[in-house]
């Protein structure tokens, strides 16, 4: 069976996730760390996630999610006219480039530091986010349509690489403001009420409420 290697709480561990479970495809989540031993054995910078399919290591969610379409054919998540399959791999770049640098101080700052490193936020480094969040929500607003997905009929890997971004940057900075992003708002909350969706985000919001009680109860 299919493993994929990562942690919940993983960003591109969820797309990579999403991407098995809306394919349909038998898969086993093994919780292994960033830089752990098996994650470096298995891929050359040490991150996560990374598959073991068929004898192979494959590493990278996009590459992985490429695979998945040739070795899975099924539930294809990239469209197969020319001009959706263009936008949806844009999309699908911008949500793991700009969107991510855009998103992940939010998670940093309110949930890696005070929950697992013992920290406290820097409110310099959140004051500075505003913008890139603000540029990068403006963009999403402008591309998205007023209901339904990313690009095309049919949920795509545009959809579960920015859904996957935006769920990172919920639970750093709670819900996205639907008076500012209305699109933004309602398309999230449309992907989050699809089974699998629900399914692992409740997974995660479980293992948050872990963390958050075991931060109270330490000294
Ligand atoms: N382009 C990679 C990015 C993967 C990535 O950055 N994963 C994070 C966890 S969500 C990680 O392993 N970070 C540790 C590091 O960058 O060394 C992908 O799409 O899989």
């Amino acid at each position: 069976m299919l493993v994929l290697y990562g942690i919940n709480l993983s960003t591109f561990t969820r797309k990579v996730r999403l991407a098995l479970l809306e394919k349909g495809i038998p898969h086993r989540l093994e919780i292994a760390p960033m830089g752990s031993p098996k994650v470096k054995a298995l891929h050359p910078l040490g991150k996560i996630p990374v598959i073991q399919d068929q004898g192979i290591a494959v590493p990278d969610s996009s590459v992985i999610i490429a695979y998945l379409e040739r070795a899975y054919p099924d539930r294809p998540l990239y469209p197969a006219a020319a001009v959706p399959l263009a936008r949806a791999l844009w999309l699908e770049e911008y949500a793991d480039t700009r969107l991510r640098e855009a998103t992940l101080p939010y998670f940093s700052e309110h949930v890696v530091k005070p929950l697992f490193q013992g920290k406290p936020a820097d409110e310099a480094a959140l004051a500075a986010a505003a913008g890139p969040r603000d540029e990068a929500f403006n963009y999403l607003e402008s591309e998205l349509p007023p209901n339904g997905y990313a690009a095309g009929e049919s949920l795509t890997v545009a959809d579960v690489a920015i859904g996957a971004q935006l769920v990172t940057y919920c639970q750093g900075a709670g819900a996205i403001d639907a008076s500012r992003w209305p699109k933004l708002a309602r398309y999230l909350a449309a992907l989050l009420a699809r089974p699998h969706w629900s399914e692992v985000h409740r997974e995660e919001e479980s293992a948050l409420e872990a963390a958050r009680a075991r931060r109270k109860g330490s000294p």
